[in-house]
């Protein structure tokens, strides 16, 4: 029995000295290893060997089954190897080859107009200030001067969330926020970006959009304070010819009220079908801020004064961008995209 165990190992240290895949070699395994193999085969006589000896063949037993199963992992690991080193002799890679494109996004066109918006009014000394999308009826209308009553509280034009907690309809709550939290600081130069919404859709009409709104407070300030700085703002926004003109209107947050004009920016003044011959373009609206609308942020309007402006982002980058339908802006078309 000893040689028999002694002969099974050498038989496999030979056999495995041929040429074998891992499927070939997975059989030999089994053959001599495996549950019905030689092995076990040899082991079937262990009645007949004598009691003295039975230990001495149980441990040769042991060690010769070790020896084979090391014998095979080693066969495999080599066969796994040269599988390996054959593979990668074939493949070649050609560094010549381009490489993959990889696709670059670019920035929205709305939130570009947001960061020159931001750019020209940080240089002429602006802060940025930002505030919830949800907002109270009292920071979003009560405290801007916009009574009970208004017909702008109406549910069927803004979005509400309980009668007292809407979406905010203008960028302005953050304004009144920050006089609040400047408790009648001096001066107060902020811009508020962010998006606004309104129960509107249709074709010029978007239920969410963006906004820019300024507030300028300090003692002494006036309406030529009001047209100078957006005087500016058209010039470096539209170019450095631009001109403005101002229209008397109303909002109840300003009093007095006007809107803004620029040279139309496509016929350059001359009347075209898109200023409809006016040669007037509006882009925002401004005023000087309400005595009530101060009041309620904290600040004497008797001590202080100040203006405001606020502007649809959208618009100025149609204007600016020569886009024709608002729509374009929230179909995320990369070709249209792609062109800012
Ligand atoms: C405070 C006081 C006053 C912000 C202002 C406008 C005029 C205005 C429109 C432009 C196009 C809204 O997006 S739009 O439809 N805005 O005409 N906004 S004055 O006045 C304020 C804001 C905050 C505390």
């Amino acid at each position: 029995m000893k040689l028999q165990l002694e002969d099974i190992k050498k038989k496999t240290e030979k056999i495995l000295e041929e040429n074998f895949n891992l499927d070939e070699l997975n059989e030999m395994k089994v053959k001599i290893l495996g549950k019905k193999g030689e092995l076990t085969n040899i082991l079937k006589e262990m009645g007949k060997v004598s009691a003295e000896e039975r230990p001495i063949i149980g441990q040769l037993a042991n060690k010769i089954r070790d020896d084979l199963n090391d014998i095979f992992t080693q066969k495999y690991q080599e066969i796994k190897n040269k599988e390996l080193e054959e593979k990668l002799s074939k493949e070649t890679i050609d560094v010549t080859l381009p490489g993959k494109e990889i696709k670059k996004g670019s920035i929205h066109p709305v939130t570009k107009t947001i960061m020159e918006i931001e750019e020209i009014f940080i240089g002429l000394g602006f802060e940025i200030a930002e505030g919830p999308e949800i907002e109270t009826d009292f920071y979003n209308f009560e405290a801007l001067n916009l009574p009970k009553d208004h017909p702008a509280r109406d549910m069927q034009d803004s979005f509400y969330i309980t009668p007292d907690v809407l979406l905010r309809t203008h960028t302005s709550p953050v304004q009144v926020r920050t006089m609040l939290e400047k408790k009648q600081d001096l001066p107060v130069k902020i811009i508020c970006p962010g998006k606004v919404y309104r129960r509107d859709d249709d074709a010029t009409h978007s239920p969410m959009f963006h906004q820019v709104e300024g507030l300028v407070i300090d003692k002494n300030i006036r309406m030529s304070d009001l047209k100078g700085v957006l005087l500016a703002f058209a010039r470096e926004m539209f170019g450095p010819d631009q001109k403005i003109r101002l229209r008397p209107s109303f909002f109840p947050f300003t009093e007095p009220s006007a809107e803004v004009d620029i040279a139309c920016v496509m016929c350059g003044g001359k009347g075209c079908r898109t200023c409809k011959q006016t040669g007037w373009l509006e882009i925002l609206g401004s005023g000087m801020v309400h005595p009530n609308v101060l009041r309620y942020g904290g600040y004497d309007p008797e001590e202080v004064t100040a203006f405001a402006f606020g502007m649809g982002v959208e618009r100025i980058a149609m204007l600016k961008y020569g886009i024709n339908d608002l729509r374009l802006f929230y179909e995320n078309d990369v070709r249209f995209l792609n062109q800012f």
